[in-house]
């Protein structure tokens, strides 16, 4: 007698054994595809908002430089020395050239003299952009800032110090920082290049008062060109 039944074999479609190349292909095309729409559009929307907290701070620090300066009636100074001078108090004046500009204007900012502190305390407060790479410190003094006598940086989202230049510094060539970077190798700033670069190239003014730039994504200086971010109205390359 015949075997009436259909072996379970023949019941199976062929392609119960798994995917075929093509699908298995199809299907890794269409993660590659979505792996790259994510880096297209997720990659950007990181660096934007990365600049744009960079501006946010730069704009933050202009607004409390303009507070300051009503006060004191100069620009903060670019080096503590001259702030020293200024406050009556030399005892601030041992600074070194590293990261020279940025320290001199956080302590000028979180003076407790003259209507301060005029640093913005919820920036001051960020460990994302207050540092201290290079771990100097100075002696506590007459311009009564609170907690560690440490001359702060503060840094970009790319964890490279911002800079601050008297403006009167860079029109005269006599720029002399060195930026200490996050992997602790140094960038010297060229006062010629400054004095050069920070002009207007066809009105050639300079900004009022003092710069502030960041050296932007590729953490190198452009002088305020290139993709650095600045507190002036950039110029062309
Ligand atoms: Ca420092
Ligand atoms: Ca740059």
């Amino acid at each position: 007698m015949a075997d009436k039944t259909t072996p379970l074999s023949s019941l199976r479609s062929p392609r119960s054994g798994g995917f075929t190349l093509i699908e298995i292909m199809v299907v890794i095309a269409i993660i590659a595809l979505l792996a790259g729409i994510l880096v297209v559009a997720i990659i950007p929307a990181i660096s934007k908002s990365d600049k744009a907290k960079c501006e946010a701070v730069i704009r933050g620090l202009q607004a409390n430089v303009d507070s300051w300066q009503t006060r004191w009636a100069v620009y903060p100074p670019g080096d503590a020395g001259r702030l020293g001078v200024l406050a009556n108090s030399p005892t601030i004046a041992e600074q070194n050239r590293v990261n020279r500009g940025i320290e001199a204007l956080v302590v000028a900012l979180r003076a407790r003299v003259k209507g301060g502190p005029y640093l913005d305390n919820q920036l001051f407060m960020d460990d994302t952009v207050r540092t201290n790479y290079d771990g100097d410190t100075f002696a506590d003094d007459k311009l009564d800032l609170d907690g560690a006598q440490a001359f702060f940086e503060l840094v970009d989202p790319w964890g490279t110090p911002y800079i601050y230049l008297d403006i009167n510094d860079v029109r005269n060539g006599i720029v002399e920082d060195v930026i200490q970077l996050q992997d602790g190798s140094t960038v010297e700033l060229d006062p010629n290049k400054c004095a050069e670069m920070l002009h207007h190239p066809t009105t050639g003014s300079y900004p009022v008062g003092y710069v502030i730039w960041s050296f932007g994504p590729n953490k190198k200086n452009d002088y305020g060109r290139g993709d650095d971010i600045t507190s002036w109205p950039k110029y062309a390359d």
